[in-house]
């Protein structure tokens, strides 16, 4: 993540993903439509700098029959979100890789799923991260029990994950008004 986003980044949501067999009724090779990560930031994009990365950690194998997720090789490089589902499906590729196996990529890659053609369940944690200047999905902070940080082997790293270090956003900090001000209250003369 700091190779992705630099030293300075977010956790932005955090979820686990359970699929089963895709039902017949359900149309074409596809379950998780094509989109890149970051496709509600206005493109282009340089994708040297992407504004948000994921990782999924798979706790089932994933084979293309299994409902693997599906990818563009090379497509973090072409700076904007897929313009069709055809336009990705075109030169998709399955991600196939053994259970306990962590899949990286950036936000500017293609991305979505095959349909899941065996019975049972693909299972995986997605942990999506994001830039610092960045909106996360999710409002971490101040809601990470002190016994999380304190059992972490890296305990600094995820609380700057959770935001702890930032200033931003609270109504009150030490009995200051954080929020900025173009004009400055009437009590300070
Ligand atoms: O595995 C999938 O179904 C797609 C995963 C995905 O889009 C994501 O993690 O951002
Ligand atoms: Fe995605």
């Amino acid at each position: 993540m700091r190779h992705l986003l630099g030293d300075l980044h977010r956790a932005s949501v955090s979820n686990g993903w359970v699929k089963w067999q895709t039902p017949e009724m359900h149309p074409g090779p596809i379950t998780t439509q094509f989109h890149a990560d970051q496709g509600n930031v206005p493109s282009p994009w340089d994708w040297r700098h992407p504004h948000v990365s994921n990782m999924n950690w798979l706790l089932t194998d994933y084979t293309h029959a299994d409902g693997a997720f599906a990818y563009v090789p090379g497509s973090h490089q072409i700076g904007r979100s897929p313009k069709s589902q055809e336009e990705a499906l075109e030169h998709a590729v399955a991600l196939e890789a053994p259970a306990g196996s962590l899949v990286m990529f950036s936000g500017c890659l293609w991305h979505g799923a095959f349909r899941k053609q065996t019975p049972g369940l693909r299972v995986s944690m997605h942990g999506l991260h994001c830039a610092h200047y960045y909106l996360p999905q999710q409002d971490f902070k101040g809601r990470i029990p002190e016994a999380f940080y304190e059992s972490s082997d890296d305990p600094g790293y995820l609380r700057m994950l959770m935001r702890e270090d930032e200033p931003w956003l609270e109504a009150e900090l030490d009995g200051t008004f954080k929020v900025p001000r173009t004009v400055e209250p009437a009590s300070a003369g």
